[in-house]
């Protein structure tokens, strides 16, 4: 397993379980969801699974064993024997998308609130995941490897008093102190505020206002929400709806005695309406803008002398039959963990906790859920299946180990199982989403989200599946055609793609971002590597079929290209927005250029985007970005080589053709020798970002693109290692 951090000295004074009694439930949309069994006899009767006992932290005593791989395709072999064992039943591959740290308390906060029951084992597991991952000062980051703030701080706090742990315990006094080092709870951004608030440990008069009339505006309007990044709108309208109502949960002895803890001075003696604008400069990534300020002024005089109470309830009522819109087209799946942890308080408000709508949504919340070695978490997503899927496809494929007659099986199983998650309905304009039908989602089709990147990862995947000898071929045409439907409608106008939409609005509303931690967050961009996916996922559709709308697919990909070729950097850097960082970006964007036969030898482009990754290879012969990079917008380094980056700058370094063995047979060779005997591998840093600020892992990275790395080396310069 990953080195995770565990905190043995801590953890021991909390209660743990016995991790044999877990198991992962796979739910016929490959929804994802964790489940503590009762006892030795139902254990005894449902045995674990390798992947469950590699997700535990067990022992894989039918782990495979290797001598030391002697070639790259020999590694690469290895590499997958021990990834398929991962695979499951399906077709597809699970993972603990962990990271960020503000997402627990939205689900612990959420139950709570509702008076739902914890389902077993969530009070002990995610105790010990918090305990774990506790900073040497006793607090929290808004994500596992960032310093404390006081919003990682002041929430996870409260999740570990929520879930019974006492006042007085070391680690509880710990963290207080920390928290009050920092500011106290007072000095929580616009989102840590919003879930005190709906706890009812911070008043509703410290929140800069989030009106649900917004919802009311006609959609031309320039700031209307229907044009922000669909997260931020999807977080917004849940948010918009409580605050509209301002509700909270009663006060009992619990939140009282919160009361007193989170804060520095006393709870009554606090005019929560002075602190509005009060954060820790530790929370702070985007600082408001004087915009934004006398924006929210000037709504708070127009709240407090002027808003008639019909426009507020007219602009909740909206908001609810959009949230209605948004639970009903993701079967209560809802995008993304933040607007499903608040949505699950609006239907508990709206319909009831017995209602259909709110048993739905609390039974969905489980797929946000993983438990591992140090812990429960709660998931960046309901799980990345769509997407792993189709880059091990790729990787097999292009690395030519379907030769095999067993990976072909299991190739076979990913691809029926990207054939049953292309989304079948058409979302467009049904609480302003964009066209779905024949688009691939991230996670799964009942989340349902069409994504530029996801789509055309499983588009490719699919097309060079299903020219393979000997493979079946079960997405017709007709149904690939839509994919390409969906992708050609997503360019902006400056010729690249973003990630769910085209872009609706312009930077400029970044000057109203109200989250203080978060930066690039209200509307889409492009990016370069969502474009060079849809680049390279289109000229693989023309070598499947040559006639269906050629001439907008190469006026298409042409223009997409000048995108990529515009946004390198002068150092010959791209740089990646989701995932770490400019070794990410350059894996992608050479490889459009490559599509159209740009490399080292003809390309002044891919001259320099070589040059910029062999400058920053290390002696080992590998590469060791942090995420610092995405941060700060400069390359930064780790410690020691990774496995993944150095997979990714290999792989942009073979795109482009560099005519030079030794420096990618160095980072081979690094991969090579970081590999364990039973053919994994370890990553010692996390691998991806979002929002420039928040780390998130991707613990399957290492495996699929290590092998593809292998693979390609061993077909383009040669299956062998010189100093062997
Ligand atoms: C993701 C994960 C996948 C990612 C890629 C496909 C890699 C990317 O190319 C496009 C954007 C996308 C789909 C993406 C967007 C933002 C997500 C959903 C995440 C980084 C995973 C978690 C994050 C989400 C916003 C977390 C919740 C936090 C909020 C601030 C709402």
């Amino acid at each position: 397993m990953e080195p995770c951090r565990t905190r043995p000295e801590w953890s021991k004074t909390i209660p743990k379980l016995d991790k044999r009694l877990w198991r992962l439930n796979i739910g016929p949309d490959a929804g994802e969801s964790w489940e503590y069994l009762s006892n030795e006899e139902e254990a005894k009767a449902r045995p674990l699974s390798f992947a469950e006992k590699y997700f535990l932290g067990l022992d894989l005593e039918d782990a495979p064993k290797f001598q030391p791989a002697k070639t790259p395709l020999e590694s690469a072999v290895h590499g997958y024997e021990f990834f398929r064992r991962l695979q499951l039943n399906d077709g597809h591959w699970a993972s603990p998308y962990e990271g960020p740290m503000f997402l627990l308390p939205g689900i612990v906060f959420s139950f709570y609130i509702t008076q739902t029951p914890f389902p077993r084992g969530w009070p002990e597991e995610i105790t010990q995941y918090l305990v774990n991952h506790t900073n040497d000062d006793g607090g929290w980051g808004i994500h596992t490897e960032g310093a404390s703030t006081v919003f990682g701080t002041s929430l996870n706090y409260t999740v570990l008093r929520i879930l019974g742990m006492k006042r007085d315990h070391p680690i509880a006094v710990r963290a207080r102190a920390c928290l009050h080092k920092l500011g106290g709870a007072i000095a929580n951004p616009h989102w840590g505020k919003f879930w005190l608030a709906t706890l009812n440990c911070y008043d509703w008069k410290g929140m800069n206002p989030i009106p649900p009339e917004l919802w009311l505006l006609p959609d031309w309007v320039p700031i209307h929400p229907g044009k922000w990044w669909c997260h931020v709108r999807q977080v917004y309208l849940p948010m918009g709806y409580l605050y509209g109502e301002q509700l909270s949960c009663p006060i009992n002895t619990l939140i009282r005695e919160l009361r007193e803890e989170l804060y520095v001075d006393d709870y009554k003696s606090i005019d929560f309406s002075k602190h509005r604008n009060t954060v820790c400069e530790s929370d702070l990534y985007h600082p408001h803008t004087t915009i934004l300020n006398s924006l929210n002024w000037l709504m708070d005089k127009y709240f407090t002398f002027l808003r008639p109470q019909w426009m507020r309830k007219l602009g909740t009522k909206k908001a609810y039959q959009l949230i209605q819109i948004e639970n009903e087209n993701t079967d209560y799946a809802c995008l993304g963990p933040v607007n499903a942890a608040m949505n699950t308080l609006c239907v508990y408000y709206q319909e009831g906790p017995s209602s259909k709508a709110f048993q739905k949504i609390i039974r969905r919340l489980h797929e946000f859920m993983w438990v591992q070695p140090e812990g429960m978490l709660m998931r960046g997503t309901n799980g990345l299946q769509v997407w792993e899927a189709s880059f091990t496809l790729s990787a097999l494929a292009d690395s030519r180990l379907y030769e095999s007659k067993i990976y072909r099986k299991d190739m076979i199983n990913a691809l029926k199982f990207l054939d049953r998650q292309q989304i079948r309905n058409e979302y467009a304009g049904k609480g302003y989403r964009h066209n779905s039908k024949g688009a691939w989602p991230f996670s799964n089709i009942t989340q349902g989200y069409t994504v530029s990147d996801t789509t055309s990862e499983a588009l490719r995947a699919v097309l060079t599946v299903q020219s393979l000898p000997e493979f079946e071929k079960p997405v017709s045409l007709s149904r690939l055609k839509e994919a390409v439907d969906v992708l050609l409608l997503m360019q902006n106008k400056n010729f690249g793609f973003a990630s769910y939409e085209p872009v609706r609005a312009g930077e400029w509303l970044e000057h109203l971002n109200p989250a203080e931690v978060f930066g690039k967050i209200m509307v889409e961009y492009s990016y370069p590597e969502c474009t060079t996916s849809v680049v390279l996922a289109l000229r693989e559709f023309t070598r499947y079929d040559d006639s269906y709308r050629r001439e907008e697919i190469e006026q298409t990909i042409q223009d997409a290209l000048s995108f990529v070729i515009n946004s390198q950097q002068p150092d010959g850097s791209w740089y990646g927005s989701w995932a770490i960082c400019f070794t990410y970006a350059a894996m992608f964007a050479t490889d459009s250029l490559a599509t159209v036969g740009r490399c080292f030898e003809n390309c002044d482009i891919q001259r320099k985007a070589c040059e910029f990754l062999l400058s920053k290879q290390r002696s080992d012969g590998g590469w060791s970005e942090s995420y610092m990079a995405c941060v700060t917008g400069y390359y930064t380094e780790t410690d020691s080589s990774l496995v993944t980056q150095t997979s990714w700058a290999l792989l942009a370094l073979m795109h482009a053709k560099y005519p030079h063995r030794k420096p990618i047979e160095r980072g081979i060779q690094f991969i090579m020798k970081s590999q364990a005997g039973d053919g994994s591998w370890k990553q010692k840093s996390i691998e991806g970002i979002f929002n420039k600020s928040v780390a998130i892992a991707y613990p399957n990275y290492k495996f699929y693109f290590s092998i593809h790395a292998l693979g390609l080396f061993a077909r383009q310069y040669g299956n062998y290692i010189s100093e062997y």
